[in-house]
């Protein structure tokens, strides 16, 4: 006999998860620093760990096509992973989107800013970020990925 299911399925969360520039350069870049996998690795690291999760990943070298992605988002998005690269440290414009969002977002680099430059310090997207995960290489993708995808079950728990 067929069971009826009266309980809500639980949704599909939708990630994204956005690259600012010169990370299309992943692989050949710096390797010492950025390491030897290429963007597409680091892409299938994240829809791996994604369990089950829609992923939308994206790149660009151009701020605006970051705004208009991260606008996307706030609609469109469960939860937010983004490496900002460079335009960590310099794009008001990007932490005023950012700010536009009641997603969690978390901020996520391959290296350690902290440990690099006095430059990289300072991040304008931590002002707007859930959490920041940085260091590890191409495994802080996958650590964000998890963490996001935590914190949009919570959000979504509490609902
Ligand atoms: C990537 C970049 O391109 C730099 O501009 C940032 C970040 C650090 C990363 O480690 O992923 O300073």
């Amino acid at each position: 006999m067929a069971r009826l299911f009266c309980e809500r399925m639980p949704e599909t969360l939708t990630l994204y998860i956005l690259n600012g520039p010169n990370l299309n350069l992943l692989g050949v870049r710096e390797p010492d620093i950025y390491g030897h996998e290429t963007l597409a690795d680091v892409q299938a690291m994240c829809e791996a760990a994604a369990d089950g999760a829609r992923v939308v990943f994206r790149q660009s070298n151009h701020e605006g096509q970051l705004v208009d992605w991260i606008q996307e988002a706030r609609t469109e998005a469960d939860a937010l992973v983004i490496n900002p690269a460079a335009f960590t440290h310099t794009s008001v414009a990007l932490l005023d989107t950012l700010k536009t969002l009641s997603i969690p977002v978390v901020e996520c680099h391959l290296s350690n800013p902290a440990a690099r430059e006095a430059f990289r310090h300072h991040s304008y997207v931590s002002l707007a970020a859930t959490g920041v995960i940085a260091g590890f290489g191409p495994r802080s993708y996958e650590l964000a990925v998890r963490a996001a995808l935590d914190l949009a079950r919570r959000a979504g728990a509490q609902d």
